[in-house]
């Protein structure tokens, strides 16, 4: 049965990306919350983003969350400070956006009940494109305990895009390729 239930959130997982694959304001890539024991009141989404033609990530909202925020972790006169990024989230064009531990993610405040493990939640996000157009992206999103094994270049996503700065655009094109084809590989 609980073999069942998370090959289930994956299909669900993988019907989202398919979807978002072709055309959507938002390419959405490994994907998960942190599980939740009872009584905790919040937890982080984490994802990579990439947005073909520019964007921002405006807002979030879930049915499993009474307030979502995007965040951003940063170090503030050697304290370790969080809070929401103000004016949206920049996703330069096509350039992947990591959103994962210690950096920016996805806050969800005043949990309506605890998050299982090997359940999904309903994430909606709301992306306003290059041309100021706002549209929404429903993900169905998988709960861990931790960051599942990334599908496709999100362990590193933070050092390449410190190395990626200052490089011509080819070098993220040919970077990004060599993502999918370690995602076949596997
Ligand atoms: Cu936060």
């Amino acid at each position: 049965m609980k073999l069942k239930s998370l090959m289930m959130a994956v299909a669900l997982a993988a019907t989202a990306l398919t979807a978002l694959a072709a055309g959507a304001p938002v390419e959405v890539d490994n994907a998960w919350v942190r599980a939740t024991v009872k009584g905790q009141m919040a937890t982080g989404a984490f994802m990579t983003l990439t947005s073909d033609h520019g964007g921002k990530l405006v807002g979030v909202s879930s049915p499993a969350a009474a307030v979502v925020q995007v965040h951003e972790m940063k170090m503030e006169g050697g304290v370790m400070k969080m809070g929401e990024v103000k004016g949206g989230l920049d996703l330069p064009a096509g350039k992947a956006v990591a959103l994962q531990p210690g950096g920016f993610h996805i806050m969800m405040m005043d949990l309506k009940a605890p998050l299982a493990a090997s359940t999904t939640v309903p994430l909606t996000l709301i992306v306003k494109d290059d041309q100021g157009i706002e549209s929404k992206v429903d993900v169905q999103v998988p709960v861990a305990v931790k960051a599942p094994k990334a599908t496709k270049g999100a362990a590193h996503a933070d050092s390449m895009n410190h190395a990626a700065h200052g490089k011509p655009a080819a070098m993220d094109r040919a970077a990004h390729g060599a993502q999918h084809g370690a995602s076949h590989a596997q």
